[in-house]
Protein backbone atom coordinates (compact mmCIF):
# COMPACT_ATOMS: atom_id res chain seq x y z
CA UNK A 1 0.00 0.00 0.00
CA UNK A 2 2.58 2.53 -0.69
CA UNK A 3 3.85 3.20 2.34
CA UNK A 4 0.73 4.39 4.10
CA UNK A 5 -1.09 3.36 7.10
CA UNK A 6 0.92 0.38 7.84
CA UNK A 7 0.06 -0.42 11.00
CA UNK A 8 -3.17 -1.06 12.87
CA UNK A 9 -3.56 -1.25 16.71
CA UNK A 10 -6.37 -2.92 18.54
CA UNK A 11 -7.82 -0.73 21.36
CA UNK A 12 -9.01 -2.02 24.81
CA UNK A 13 -12.93 -1.76 23.22
CA UNK A 14 -11.01 -4.41 20.96
CA UNK A 15 -12.07 -2.53 17.96
CA UNK A 16 -8.70 -2.53 15.44
CA UNK A 17 -7.76 0.96 14.91
CA UNK A 18 -4.72 2.54 12.39
CA UNK A 19 -3.19 5.33 14.59
CA UNK A 20 -1.11 6.59 11.82
CA UNK A 21 -4.21 7.68 10.10
CA UNK A 22 -5.52 9.53 12.90
CA UNK A 23 -4.09 12.77 13.17
CA UNK A 24 -3.59 14.42 16.87
CA UNK A 25 -6.71 17.02 14.75
CA UNK A 26 -9.14 14.24 14.21
CA UNK A 27 -8.11 12.78 17.77
CA UNK A 28 -9.23 16.08 19.34
CA UNK A 29 -11.99 17.28 16.94
CA UNK A 30 -13.96 14.42 16.52
CA UNK A 31 -12.91 11.77 19.34
CA UNK A 32 -15.64 9.41 21.09
CA UNK A 33 -17.53 7.67 18.29
CA UNK A 34 -16.40 9.06 15.74
CA UNK A 35 -12.88 7.30 16.66
CA UNK A 36 -14.44 4.46 15.30
CA UNK A 37 -15.95 4.65 12.00
CA UNK A 38 -12.62 6.59 11.71
CA UNK A 39 -11.22 3.37 12.74
CA UNK A 40 -12.48 1.09 10.78
CA UNK A 41 -11.66 2.89 7.72
CA UNK A 42 -8.27 2.94 8.15
CA UNK A 43 -8.11 -0.82 8.17
CA UNK A 44 -10.35 -1.21 5.67
CA UNK A 45 -7.69 0.65 3.15
CA UNK A 46 -5.29 -1.40 4.71
CA UNK A 47 -7.02 -4.24 4.28
CA UNK A 48 -9.39 -3.33 1.05
CA UNK A 49 -8.07 -6.17 -1.72
CA UNK A 50 -9.86 -3.55 -4.36
CA UNK A 51 -6.39 -1.47 -5.23
CA UNK A 52 -3.76 -3.95 -4.29
CA UNK A 53 -2.59 -5.24 -7.33
CA UNK A 54 -1.24 -8.32 -5.97
CA UNK A 55 -4.84 -9.50 -5.61
CA UNK A 56 -5.61 -11.32 -8.53
CA UNK A 57 -4.18 -10.40 -11.76
CA UNK A 58 -4.81 -7.06 -14.26
CA UNK A 59 -6.62 -7.80 -17.52
CA UNK A 60 -5.46 -4.31 -19.35
CA UNK A 61 -7.90 -1.67 -20.68
CA UNK A 62 -8.20 -2.65 -24.26
CA UNK A 63 -7.92 1.11 -25.29
CA UNK A 64 -5.49 2.55 -23.33
CA UNK A 65 -5.64 6.37 -23.47
CA UNK A 66 -3.01 8.24 -25.34
CA UNK A 67 -1.44 10.17 -22.78
CA UNK A 68 1.85 11.62 -24.85
CA UNK A 69 0.82 14.98 -25.34
CA UNK A 70 -0.17 16.12 -21.44
CA UNK A 71 2.37 13.72 -20.13
CA UNK A 72 4.40 15.87 -18.71
CA UNK A 73 2.04 16.98 -16.15
CA UNK A 74 2.39 13.39 -14.26
CA UNK A 75 -1.17 12.58 -14.42
CA UNK A 76 -2.60 9.79 -12.75
CA UNK A 77 -2.80 5.93 -14.16
CA UNK A 78 -5.83 4.45 -13.21
CA UNK A 79 -4.60 0.80 -13.66
CA UNK A 80 -1.53 1.75 -11.00
CA UNK A 81 -3.93 3.33 -8.41
CA UNK A 82 -3.34 1.34 -5.28
CA UNK A 83 -3.17 3.88 -2.33
CA UNK A 84 -6.14 5.74 -1.48
CA UNK A 85 -3.81 8.86 -0.16
CA UNK A 86 -1.98 9.69 -3.41
CA UNK A 87 1.91 9.65 -2.30
CA UNK A 88 3.85 13.17 -3.24
CA UNK A 89 5.50 12.05 -5.76
CA UNK A 90 2.35 10.68 -7.57
CA UNK A 91 0.63 14.33 -7.82
CA UNK A 92 -0.29 15.23 -11.44
CA UNK A 93 0.70 19.56 -11.40
CA UNK A 94 -0.74 21.80 -13.73
CA UNK A 95 0.95 25.20 -14.23
CA UNK A 96 -0.41 28.00 -16.05
CA UNK A 97 2.53 30.46 -16.29
CA UNK A 98 6.10 30.32 -14.99
CA UNK A 99 6.65 27.82 -11.98
CA UNK A 100 8.38 29.82 -9.15
CA UNK A 101 11.31 28.69 -6.47
CA UNK A 102 10.62 30.88 -3.89
CA UNK A 103 12.95 31.33 -0.75
CA UNK A 104 11.05 30.74 2.85
CA UNK A 105 13.55 33.96 3.71
CA UNK A 106 12.08 36.01 1.07
CA UNK A 107 8.78 35.75 1.02
CA UNK A 108 5.83 36.68 2.92
CA UNK A 109 1.99 36.61 2.67
CA UNK A 110 0.36 40.02 2.62
CA UNK A 111 -3.26 40.12 3.31
CA UNK A 112 -4.89 43.55 2.71
CA UNK A 113 -7.36 45.47 0.27
CA UNK A 114 -10.42 46.17 1.81
CA UNK A 115 -9.92 45.88 5.22
CA UNK A 116 -9.38 47.51 8.95
CA UNK A 117 -6.47 45.82 9.72
CA UNK A 118 -4.10 44.45 6.57
CA UNK A 119 -1.63 41.77 7.78
CA UNK A 120 1.79 40.72 6.70
CA UNK A 121 2.60 36.78 7.67
CA UNK A 122 6.31 34.85 7.15
CA UNK A 123 5.46 31.47 6.93
CA UNK A 124 6.78 30.68 10.57
CA UNK A 125 3.86 33.07 11.70
CA UNK A 126 1.11 31.18 9.65
CA UNK A 127 2.72 27.93 10.99
CA UNK A 128 1.94 28.84 14.38
CA UNK A 129 -1.19 29.47 13.76
CA UNK A 130 -3.86 26.47 14.63
CA UNK A 131 -3.36 23.32 12.19
CA UNK A 132 -6.09 22.19 9.89
CA UNK A 133 -6.16 19.22 7.94
CA UNK A 134 -8.06 18.61 5.13
CA UNK A 135 -8.25 15.12 2.77
CA UNK A 136 -9.12 16.66 -0.61
CA UNK A 137 -9.32 15.35 -4.23
CA UNK A 138 -8.19 17.60 -6.26
CA UNK A 139 -9.34 17.76 -9.83
CA UNK A 140 -8.10 19.34 -12.59
CA UNK A 141 -11.69 20.55 -14.55
CA UNK A 142 -10.54 19.61 -17.66
CA UNK A 143 -10.03 16.36 -16.26
CA UNK A 144 -11.66 14.23 -18.79
CA UNK A 145 -11.96 17.13 -21.01
CA UNK A 146 -9.74 15.45 -23.90
CA UNK A 147 -8.48 12.23 -25.13
CA UNK A 148 -6.06 11.09 -22.34
CA UNK A 149 -6.33 13.60 -20.30
CA UNK A 150 -8.17 10.97 -17.31
CA UNK A 151 -5.77 11.15 -14.51
CA UNK A 152 -5.10 15.04 -13.43
CA UNK A 153 -7.00 14.26 -10.21
CA UNK A 154 -4.91 13.19 -6.63
CA UNK A 155 -5.89 12.56 -3.21
CA UNK A 156 -3.64 13.85 -0.83
CA UNK A 157 -3.73 15.22 2.92
CA UNK A 158 -3.23 18.90 3.36
CA UNK A 159 -2.16 21.09 5.95
CA UNK A 160 -2.49 24.27 6.75
CA UNK A 161 -4.66 27.00 8.92
CA UNK A 162 -7.87 28.06 8.55
CA UNK A 163 -8.12 30.79 6.05
CA UNK A 164 -11.43 32.39 7.60
CA UNK A 165 -9.68 33.10 10.72
CA UNK A 166 -6.79 34.97 9.18
CA UNK A 167 -10.01 36.96 7.87
CA UNK A 168 -11.32 37.20 10.74
CA UNK A 169 -8.09 38.77 12.45
CA UNK A 170 -7.66 41.05 8.88
CA UNK A 171 -11.66 42.49 9.41
CA UNK A 172 -13.32 43.05 6.16
CA UNK A 173 -14.35 46.08 5.36
CA UNK A 174 -18.79 46.60 4.96
CA UNK A 175 -17.67 47.62 1.38
CA UNK A 176 -15.94 44.23 0.43
CA UNK A 177 -17.46 41.86 -1.81
CA UNK A 178 -14.91 39.59 -3.30
CA UNK A 179 -11.44 38.35 -1.71
CA UNK A 180 -8.78 37.77 -4.54
CA UNK A 181 -6.10 35.22 -4.33
CA UNK A 182 -3.10 36.32 -5.96
CA UNK A 183 -0.57 33.83 -6.94
CA UNK A 184 3.52 34.27 -7.26
CA UNK A 185 4.18 33.35 -11.19
CA UNK A 186 3.10 35.65 -13.84
CA UNK A 187 2.97 34.96 -17.69
CA UNK A 188 2.20 37.32 -20.98
CA UNK A 189 -1.46 37.96 -21.46
CA UNK A 190 -2.69 40.06 -24.72
CA UNK A 191 -6.20 42.04 -24.03
CA UNK A 192 -7.74 44.24 -26.49
CA UNK A 193 -4.21 44.83 -28.20
CA UNK A 194 -2.77 45.31 -24.76
CA UNK A 195 0.08 43.29 -24.01
CA UNK A 196 0.61 43.05 -20.05
CA UNK A 197 2.32 40.64 -17.93
CA UNK A 198 -0.35 39.27 -15.33
CA UNK A 199 -0.10 36.98 -12.21
CA UNK A 200 -2.18 34.05 -11.64
CA UNK A 201 -5.12 34.56 -9.97
CA UNK A 202 -8.26 33.43 -8.79
CA UNK A 203 -11.37 35.33 -6.79
CA UNK A 204 -14.30 33.86 -4.55
CA UNK A 205 -17.28 35.91 -2.79
CA UNK A 206 -16.21 36.74 1.14
CA UNK A 207 -18.97 33.57 1.87
CA UNK A 208 -17.28 31.51 -0.19
CA UNK A 209 -13.71 32.19 1.12
CA UNK A 210 -15.01 32.52 5.29
CA UNK A 211 -16.31 28.29 4.66
CA UNK A 212 -14.40 26.95 7.33
CA UNK A 213 -12.67 23.89 5.61
CA UNK A 214 -10.58 26.32 2.95
CA UNK A 215 -7.40 26.63 4.15
CA UNK A 216 -3.77 28.26 3.70
CA UNK A 217 -1.88 25.33 3.02
CA UNK A 218 1.90 24.73 4.05
CA UNK A 219 2.07 20.60 3.86
CA UNK A 220 0.89 17.76 1.70
CA UNK A 221 0.96 14.32 3.20
CA UNK A 222 3.12 15.78 6.50
CA UNK A 223 5.51 16.99 4.47
CA UNK A 224 6.47 21.36 2.90
CA UNK A 225 4.40 21.70 -0.01
CA UNK A 226 6.91 20.62 -2.99
CA UNK A 227 7.72 23.75 -5.66
CA UNK A 228 5.93 22.11 -7.72
CA UNK A 229 3.11 22.25 -5.93
CA UNK A 230 3.27 25.65 -4.42
CA UNK A 231 5.86 26.11 -2.23
CA UNK A 232 6.19 27.90 0.41
CA UNK A 233 1.88 28.50 0.45
CA UNK A 234 -1.28 27.61 -1.30
CA UNK A 235 -4.95 27.96 -0.70
CA UNK A 236 -6.89 24.83 -0.79
CA UNK A 237 -10.42 24.71 -1.35
CA UNK A 238 -12.04 21.44 -0.74
CA UNK A 239 -15.35 21.56 -3.14
CA UNK A 240 -14.02 23.55 -5.90
CA UNK A 241 -12.09 21.96 -9.23
CA UNK A 242 -8.07 22.23 -9.24
CA UNK A 243 -8.02 26.25 -10.31
CA UNK A 244 -9.07 27.62 -7.57
CA UNK A 245 -6.66 26.21 -5.25
CA UNK A 246 -4.11 28.91 -5.95
CA UNK A 247 -0.40 27.78 -5.73
CA UNK A 248 2.71 29.92 -4.82
CA UNK A 249 0.17 32.56 -2.75
CA UNK A 250 1.28 36.02 -2.05
CA UNK A 251 -1.66 38.20 -1.72
CA UNK A 252 -4.99 38.00 -0.60
CA UNK A 253 -6.84 41.32 -0.98
CA UNK A 254 -10.24 42.08 -0.51
CA UNK A 255 -12.04 44.42 -3.22
CA UNK A 256 -15.37 45.99 -3.62
CA UNK A 257 -15.83 44.24 -7.46
CA UNK A 258 -16.50 41.25 -8.67
CA UNK A 259 -12.88 40.33 -10.36
CA UNK A 260 -12.82 39.14 -13.86
CA UNK A 261 -8.86 37.57 -14.04
CA UNK A 262 -8.35 35.58 -17.45
CA UNK A 263 -8.83 32.00 -14.65
CA UNK A 264 -11.85 33.54 -13.50
CA UNK A 265 -13.67 34.86 -16.72
CA UNK A 266 -12.09 34.12 -20.02
CA UNK A 267 -9.89 30.80 -19.41
CA UNK A 268 -12.00 27.97 -17.45
CA UNK A 269 -15.34 29.44 -18.54
CA UNK A 270 -17.85 26.60 -19.41
CA UNK A 271 -20.05 27.20 -22.33
CA UNK A 272 -23.14 25.46 -22.45
CA UNK A 273 -26.27 25.57 -24.56
CA UNK A 274 -29.54 25.25 -22.77
CA UNK A 275 -32.85 24.96 -24.53
CA UNK A 276 -35.75 26.59 -23.35
CA UNK A 277 -38.45 25.85 -25.54
CA UNK A 278 -37.40 26.45 -29.06
CA UNK A 279 -34.67 28.78 -28.27
CA UNK A 280 -31.33 27.98 -27.38
CA UNK A 281 -29.43 29.89 -24.37
CA UNK A 282 -25.82 29.88 -24.63
CA UNK A 283 -24.82 29.94 -20.84
CA UNK A 284 -21.34 31.12 -19.85
CA UNK A 285 -20.10 30.09 -16.44
CA UNK A 286 -17.24 30.51 -14.30
CA UNK A 287 -15.36 27.15 -13.35
CA UNK A 288 -16.04 26.73 -9.58
CA UNK A 289 -17.21 24.07 -7.15
CA UNK A 290 -16.71 20.17 -8.28
CA UNK A 291 -19.08 18.14 -10.06
CA UNK A 292 -19.94 14.21 -9.26
CA UNK A 293 -17.79 12.45 -11.33
CA UNK A 294 -16.35 8.63 -11.20
CA UNK A 295 -14.19 5.86 -13.37
CA UNK A 296 -13.71 2.29 -13.77
CA UNK A 297 -10.13 2.05 -12.77
CA UNK A 298 -8.96 -1.21 -13.46
CA UNK A 299 -10.32 -4.53 -13.63
CA UNK A 300 -8.61 -7.47 -12.02
CA UNK A 301 -9.22 -11.48 -12.36
CA UNK A 302 -8.90 -13.88 -10.26
CA UNK A 303 -9.24 -17.81 -9.85
CA UNK A 304 -11.84 -16.81 -12.77
CA UNK A 305 -13.49 -13.95 -11.26
CA UNK A 306 -13.27 -10.40 -12.52
CA UNK A 307 -13.50 -7.37 -10.33
CA UNK A 308 -13.86 -4.00 -11.76
CA UNK A 309 -12.16 -1.56 -9.32
CA UNK A 310 -13.22 2.02 -9.45
CA UNK A 311 -13.45 5.74 -7.81
CA UNK A 312 -15.67 8.11 -7.29
CA UNK A 313 -15.79 11.75 -6.17
CA UNK A 314 -16.89 15.02 -6.72
CA UNK A 315 -19.64 15.50 -3.95
CA UNK A 316 -20.93 13.57 -1.17
CA UNK A 317 -21.17 9.76 -2.90
CA UNK A 318 -24.36 7.69 -2.24
CA UNK A 319 -23.85 5.03 -4.09
CA UNK A 320 -22.11 3.66 -7.55
CA UNK A 321 -23.57 1.49 -10.80
CA UNK A 322 -21.96 -0.35 -13.09
CA UNK A 323 -23.13 -0.98 -16.57
CA UNK A 324 -21.27 -3.89 -18.68
CA UNK A 325 -22.67 -3.55 -22.48
CA UNK A 326 -24.83 -1.02 -21.32
CA UNK A 327 -26.84 -3.40 -19.92
CA UNK A 328 -28.81 -2.33 -16.36
CA UNK A 329 -27.03 -0.54 -13.96
CA UNK A 330 -25.51 -2.63 -10.97
CA UNK A 331 -24.69 -1.37 -7.65
CA UNK A 332 -21.31 -1.61 -7.35
CA UNK A 333 -19.74 -2.13 -3.18
CA UNK A 334 -17.85 1.02 -1.87
CA UNK A 335 -14.18 -0.58 -0.93
CA UNK A 336 -12.84 2.85 1.12
CA UNK A 337 -15.05 5.12 1.98
CA UNK A 338 -14.67 9.03 1.74
CA UNK A 339 -13.50 11.22 4.53
CA UNK A 340 -15.47 13.69 3.91
CA UNK A 341 -17.64 15.33 1.07
CA UNK A 342 -14.55 16.64 -0.12
CA UNK A 343 -11.84 13.26 -0.77
CA UNK A 344 -12.98 9.88 -3.28
CA UNK A 345 -14.18 6.31 -2.40
CA UNK A 346 -12.58 3.54 -3.54
CA UNK A 347 -15.87 0.85 -5.32
CA UNK A 348 -15.97 -2.16 -7.06
CA UNK A 349 -18.13 -4.86 -8.32
CA UNK A 350 -17.41 -8.23 -9.49
CA UNK A 351 -18.42 -9.70 -12.51
CA UNK A 352 -18.43 -13.05 -14.34
CA UNK A 353 -16.16 -11.96 -17.44
CA UNK A 354 -19.31 -12.20 -20.14
CA UNK A 355 -18.78 -14.28 -22.88
CA UNK A 356 -15.25 -14.14 -23.68
CA UNK A 357 -14.42 -10.82 -26.00
CA UNK A 358 -14.52 -7.13 -25.88
CA UNK A 359 -17.13 -5.87 -23.51
CA UNK A 360 -17.37 -2.18 -22.63
CA UNK A 361 -17.65 -1.16 -18.85
CA UNK A 362 -19.45 2.27 -17.56
CA UNK A 363 -19.63 3.73 -13.90
CA UNK A 364 -22.34 6.06 -13.20
CA UNK A 365 -22.02 8.23 -9.38
CA UNK A 366 -24.97 9.67 -7.64
CA UNK A 367 -24.72 12.28 -4.74
CA UNK A 368 -26.64 12.15 -1.89
CA UNK A 369 -28.29 15.35 -3.24
CA UNK A 370 -30.07 12.72 -5.40
CA UNK A 371 -27.27 14.22 -8.80
CA UNK A 372 -26.81 11.48 -11.17
CA UNK A 373 -22.83 11.52 -12.84
CA UNK A 374 -24.77 12.46 -16.04
CA UNK A 375 -24.00 9.99 -19.96
CA UNK A 376 -22.32 11.43 -22.08
CA UNK A 377 -25.44 11.72 -24.29
CA UNK A 378 -26.90 14.45 -21.53
CA UNK A 379 -27.41 17.24 -23.03
CA UNK A 380 -25.70 18.53 -19.69
CA UNK A 381 -22.48 17.38 -20.88
CA UNK A 382 -23.48 16.74 -25.11
CA UNK A 383 -24.43 20.47 -25.15
CA UNK A 384 -20.85 21.53 -23.76
CA UNK A 385 -19.17 23.33 -26.03
CA UNK A 386 -15.96 24.25 -23.87
CA UNK A 387 -14.21 20.67 -22.23
CA UNK A 388 -14.27 21.85 -18.82
CA UNK A 389 -16.26 20.46 -16.34
CA UNK A 390 -16.97 17.06 -18.47
CA UNK A 391 -17.68 14.64 -16.02
CA UNK A 392 -19.92 12.71 -17.73
CA UNK A 393 -19.78 8.74 -17.64
CA UNK A 394 -17.04 7.24 -18.48
CA UNK A 395 -17.19 3.85 -20.94
CA UNK A 396 -13.60 1.46 -21.44
CA UNK A 397 -12.89 -1.45 -23.23
CA UNK A 398 -11.81 -4.25 -22.07
CA UNK A 399 -11.32 -8.12 -23.36
CA UNK A 400 -12.37 -10.97 -21.21
CA UNK A 401 -11.44 -14.72 -21.71
CA UNK A 402 -7.99 -14.66 -23.37
CA UNK A 403 -6.23 -14.40 -20.12
N1 LIG B 1 -0.40 30.05 -8.94
C1 LIG B 1 -1.02 29.07 -9.63
N2 LIG B 1 -1.88 28.27 -9.00
C2 LIG B 1 -2.51 27.28 -9.66
C3 LIG B 1 -2.30 27.09 -11.05
C4 LIG B 1 -1.39 27.96 -11.70
O1 LIG B 1 -1.14 27.87 -12.91
N3 LIG B 1 -0.77 28.93 -10.96
N4 LIG B 1 -2.97 26.11 -11.71
C5 LIG B 1 -4.24 25.67 -11.11
C6 LIG B 1 -4.79 24.50 -11.74
S1 LIG B 1 -5.57 24.79 -13.22
C7 LIG B 1 -4.81 23.26 -11.15
S2 LIG B 1 -5.60 21.97 -11.86
C8 LIG B 1 -4.14 23.04 -9.85
C9 LIG B 1 -3.21 21.85 -9.89
O2 LIG B 1 -2.62 21.66 -8.64
P1 LIG B 1 -1.34 20.72 -8.51
O3 LIG B 1 -0.33 21.18 -9.53
O4 LIG B 1 -0.85 20.85 -7.12
O5 LIG B 1 -1.80 19.33 -8.81
O6 LIG B 1 -3.39 24.18 -9.44
C10 LIG B 1 -4.08 25.40 -9.61
N5 LIG B 1 -3.34 26.46 -8.99
MO1 LIG C 1 -6.61 22.87 -13.90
Amino acid sequence: MAGYRQECYRGGDNTVYNQDYLTRREWLVRGGSAVLGLSLLGCEIEEQAGFNSTEGSLVPWASAPDTGAVSQVNLLEWEQLDSWVTPTSDLFQVGHYNRPVIQENEWNLEVGGLVENPLTFTLEELRSRPQQEEIFTLECAGNRGFSGFIGAVHNARWTGTSLASVLQDVGIKDSGIEVVFWGSDSGEEEIRGNKIVQHFARSMSIQDAMDSNLILCYAVNDDPLPNAHGFPLRLIAPGWYGVANVKWLKGIEIRDTRFMGRFMARDYVTLREEKVGDESVWMESSVGRTRINSVPAKVTLLEGNYRVHGAAWGSSVASVDVSVDGGPWRPAEISVSQDSPYSWTFWHMDWDGGSPGEHTITSRATDAGGRVQPATADPFIALKKTYWESNGQLTRRIVTGDQ
